[in-house]
């Protein structure tokens, strides 16, 4: 930016000079989860990737990145990685049992603001629950020895 002085002379002398301002970062946003949705398909095994969660921060290094990610709500089934964000079952899950999710997640990032997203997990559907065999009493009536439509005796 450039800064003019004019003193009171006649004619007045001009005098300029550039200064430059530094705007220091504070760290006055905490980061926010970028996804809300993730997906995991039902009898993935026991440690399948379900997403790896990733942040934003609109302020500057060391205010920023590196997040950390913290799992909040308790579950038995959902293992989350403090520093890669990598969330990972612990466990097969059965859609017939729990078909979504809804999990609490704290962000925080490197300047110590923190906050909390709610990331649903849609369990995804296979066909693993085959219809039950079921008793069927057919009856074929005979008249004297003939049967439309079939040349059995
Ligand atoms: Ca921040
Ligand atoms: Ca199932
Ligand atoms: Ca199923």
């Amino acid at each position: 930016m450039t800064v003019q002085a004019v003193d009171n002379g006649s004619p007045p002398a001009i005098g300029e000079t550039m200064v430059f301002i530094q705007l220091i970062d504070v760290n006055d946003s905490p980061p926010k989860l970028d996804a809300e949705k993730a997906f995991i398909k039902e009898n993935s095994p026991p440690n399948s990737l379900v997403t790896q969660l990733t942040a934003s921060d609109p302020d500057l290094p060391p205010n920023a990145e590196p997040f950390k990610f913290k799992l909040l709500t308790g579950t038995p089934l959902f293992s989350l990685d403090e520093e890669s964000g990598i969330l990972l079952t612990k466990t097969s899950i059965d859609r017939e049992q729990f078909d979504k999710f809804d999990l609490t997640i704290e962000v925080q990032d490197a300047g110590g603001l923190s906050s909390r997203s709610n990331l649903f997990i849609e369990v995804g559907d296979e066909n693993d629950n085959p219809s039950k065999s079921r008793q069927v009493q057919v009856i074929i009536k005979n008249f004297e020895g003939t049967f439309p439509g079939c040349s059995c005796q």
